[in-house]
């Protein structure tokens, strides 16, 4: 299995959408690093866990949790990632989730599983946006959160997440620039090849979620246009 640090694509599968089998065993094939299940709406446990045991029933590609709410944590995965929304208006979407799930589960967390993700939501019109009541930042406020990512946390991640569109390359450059030891993850709106290498030429890691549901031909494409 690729340590995480040498990993360049993750696909994002959303429990409360729909995939077939035939489609799910194509992501699950493709090529990528990892699979992330998580979402923002109508989560359940069961639609992760349906996800999982699909997945694992064929696959052995590398699985993660994105935790988002206590209620959808199950074990079974290989990673557990948890998001801390750094642009967050709301404290308790940069602390106090996390603080309660660690407080309950801190015995059965395995923490070389877990990897906390500073994130930084950049669309305004996404539900994650709008869900974590997170305000925009300009440019110098994004680099300011990605230096404190790395230098006052110690994140493992730091995210840019344009979670629905295709985000600014150049803004992503300059974020690239803050870091050296934590690592840049940048997901939202890619949909073709072209986009995919774009991205990847700053971020170290890009992750392609809803394509997989419009197009997938175009975001299979994704995985070798970056190697
Ligand atoms: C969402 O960053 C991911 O959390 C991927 O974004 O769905 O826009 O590809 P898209």
């Amino acid at each position: 299995m690729k340590k995480i640090n040498e990993w360049k694509h993750i696909f994002k599968l959303d429990p409360a959408k729909e995939i077939s089998d035939e489609h799910l065993d194509l992501i699950c094939e493709s090529g990528t690093d990892a699979i992330i299940v998580g979402g923002t709406d109508n989560m359940t446990l069961d639609g992760v866990l349906d996800l999982l045991s699909r997945i694992r029933r064929s696959h052995t590609v590398t699985c993660i949790l994105e935790v988002s709410e206590e209620e959808i944590l199950t074990p079974g995965f290989d990673h557990y990632f948890v998001p801390m929304v750094l642009n967050s208006k709301d404290k308790k979407f940069m602390m106090d989730i996390q603080h309660k799930a660690i407080k309950e589960y801190i015995d059965m967390m395995e923490f070389s599983e877990v990897f906390f993700e500073g994130y930084c939501i950049l669309n305004e019109d996404s539900k994650a946006f709008k869900h974590t009541n997170s305000f925009l930042p300009d440019a110098g406020d994004v680099k300011a959160y990605a230096y404190m990512a790395e230098h006052v946390f110690h994140l493992p991640i730091f995210y840019v997440e344009y979670s629905g569109t295709y985000g600014d390359p150049k803004l992503v450059e300059e974020v690239k620039e803050e870091l050296d030891n934590t690592m840049l993850f940048y997901g939202g709106g890619i949909e073709n090849s072209m986009q995919a290498q774009e991205m990847k030429e700053h971020a170290d890691v890009i992750i392609v979620g809803n394509s997989i549901y419009t197009d997938i031909k175009s975001a299979l494409k994704t995985v070798k246009a970056i190697n």
